[in-house]
């Protein structure tokens, strides 16, 4: 028998702390019980009781979430959505701004570089989905220097080297592919675009690129398998649950369904504090919850935030065996900075490691992933451990120049992040793929350039990376200095 549909009219009148019901994707949910437990705070939730949450859910949780987590005695079954009220949002003028500027977007030929993705993106993305990608820890300074640092290593190219075929494909983690580089993961997809991580997906297997597919995707970690095509290799990247049974569920799924590579994050104790994000989440909740509430906002919040609280601050060496013995696939840390922790993860039997600050976004003034690099590789040559381990790099990434320097300093291959997801929230897939196609030319002629005709090619004689550990002030990236967004004045406040 099927179940008698809920109207609108029913759903709306649990719409209290007490008794609070929400909408999402045509189903009601009782989430009276869960409101003290979300990890977004429940004023968010209190904002749609009654009320379809179906937008503001879905970028920050997988469709599966209520079905998977919440008891099945608050699943009321489905709404008659014709019958729910749909409020009439008035359309704000930065939002009519905001439509004017997608229409007069470049068109999509005029990208010729990754950097032209950023401008764009920066543009056309709705403000608060701006902040969660583009910002970083406190004042930004790791989040720059990754890119400056890239700017403080110089080439030797060598001449007269017949470079009339260039092949600049590899292995990473015993995959094949075209161009050492893959995209690492990254969180909340479907802020950028309305389907999310899948976009990535498809633009990937089109290039021959690994995905690395986040815990946090916004879409479920099927839905981006399923995206996949049957060659197409993707890894797992893992925030660690504080019950631990919970990622050993994940893990062995992930192995099952025929992930590569497992890409344990270790600089991610507690998330830092974006404050570009944090602002923004303040002013764009904080004057509308405030609102009959009569509570103070809360201002500790960003997206960020609001999806982390899970991750285990207890995770530790100790438990790497532990990994080891609940998966097969190779086991990577991502987030190393210091070449003692790469000889402790040679140790302890890692597969590989990245060195990365996570994007800037966790410990300012940590030093850039390239840096370390530099500081790593003479260490584990020395030491006859160099084939021991991978090592991969990320972090400000943005040419293919940057790529055949982290290869020259002995990098297995480069993790991009930002930039596809500017390329995807701008253009959609079309806009990934050109990305990955830009840097494919550009690593074709740069190859030549350089004199160097094949991956192994590259070595540490065709750069200069004497300037690299020096932290004066560099030449001034102007470009990075746009992507911070100064505060300007007072947050508005409703009197
Ligand atoms: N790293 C993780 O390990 N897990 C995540 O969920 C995650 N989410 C991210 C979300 C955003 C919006 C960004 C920009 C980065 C995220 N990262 C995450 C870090 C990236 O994997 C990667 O280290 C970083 O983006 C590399 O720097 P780039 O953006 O300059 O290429």
């Amino acid at each position: 028998m099927t179940k008698v549909e809920l109207t609108g009219v029913e759903v709306a009148k649990h719409k209290s702390a007490d008794d609070c019901w929400v909408i999402v994707h045509g189903r009601a949910y009782d989430v009276t019980d869960f409101l003290p437990e979300h990890p977004g705070g429940s004023k968010i939730i209190l904002k749609y009781a009654g009320k379809d949450a179906t937008e503001e859910f879905d970028p920050i949780h997988p469709p599966d979430t209520l079905e998977k987590y919440l008891p099945k005695d608050k699943h009321k079954g489905p709404v008659d959505m014709s019958t729910v009220v749909v409020e009439k949002q008035e359309v704000l003028p930065e939002e009519q701004e905001r439509m004017k500027r997608i229409e007069e977007m470049p068109l999509l030929e005029q990208c010729y570089n990754l950097l032209d993705f950023e401008g764009v993106a920066k543009r056309v993305m709705k403000k608060t989905a701006w902040g969660y990608y583009s910002s970083a820890a406190d004042d930004e300074i790791t989040l720059r220097e990754n890119q400056t640092a890239f700017q403080r290593i110089w080439f030797r190219p060598k001449i007269l080297v017949n470079v009339e075929k260039v092949d600049f494909s590899t292995t990473m983690l015993g995959t094949k592919v075209d161009i050492p580089f893959y995209v690492t993961a990254t969180a909340l997809g479907k802020l950028g675009h309305v389907e999310g991580e899948v976009v990535l997906t498809r633009a990937s297997a089109r290039h021959n690129v690994v995905q690395m597919i986040p815990t946090l995707a916004s879409c479920s970690f099927d839905e981006i398998m399923d995206a996949a095509d049957a060659s197409q290799v993707q890894w797992l990247q893992l925030y660690v649950n504080k019950d631990r049974a919970i990622t050993k569920r994940i893990v062995e799924h992930a192995e099952k369904r025929g992930c590569k590579g497992l890409f344990i994050t270790v600089d991610a104790p507690q998330l830092g504090r974006r404050e570009k994000d944090m602002r923004l989440k303040f002013t764009d909740e904080g004057s509308n919850v405030q609102k009959g509430s009569g509570e103070k906002t809360d201002n500790s919040q960003g997206a960020a935030r609001a999806i982390s609280s899970f991750i285990d601050p207890g995770l530790c060496w100790d438990d790497i065996p532990w990994f080891r013995s609940i998966t097969k696939m190779p086991i990577v840390l991502k987030g190393v900075q210091r070449v003692e922790d790469v000889l402790r993860a040679v140790e302890v039997g890692c597969a590989g490691v990245v060195l990365s600050n996570h994007g800037g976004r966790q410990l300012d003034f940590a030093r850039s992933g390239i840096e370390v690099l530099a500081e790593t590789m003479p260490v584990l040559k020395k030491m006859g451990l160099e084939k021991k381990i991978e090592v991969y790099v990320d972090g400000g990434v943005r040419r293919a120049t940057d790529i055949i320097k982290a290869l020259c300093l002995g990098a297995k291959g480069v993790g991009i992040g930002r930039p596809f997801l500017y390329a995807m929230s701008a253009y959609g897939q079309e806009g990934v793929e050109r990305a990955m196609q830009l840097l494919k030319d550009e690593m074709e002629m740069n190859m030549r350039l350089i004199g160097a005709r094949t991956i192994e090619e590259l070595n540490e004689g065709m750069v200069d990376a004497r300037g690299l550990f020096s932290h004066g002030v560099g030449p001034v990236n102007f470009l990075a200095e746009r992507v911070y967004d100064p505060l300007v004045g007072p947050p508005q406040r409703e009197r």
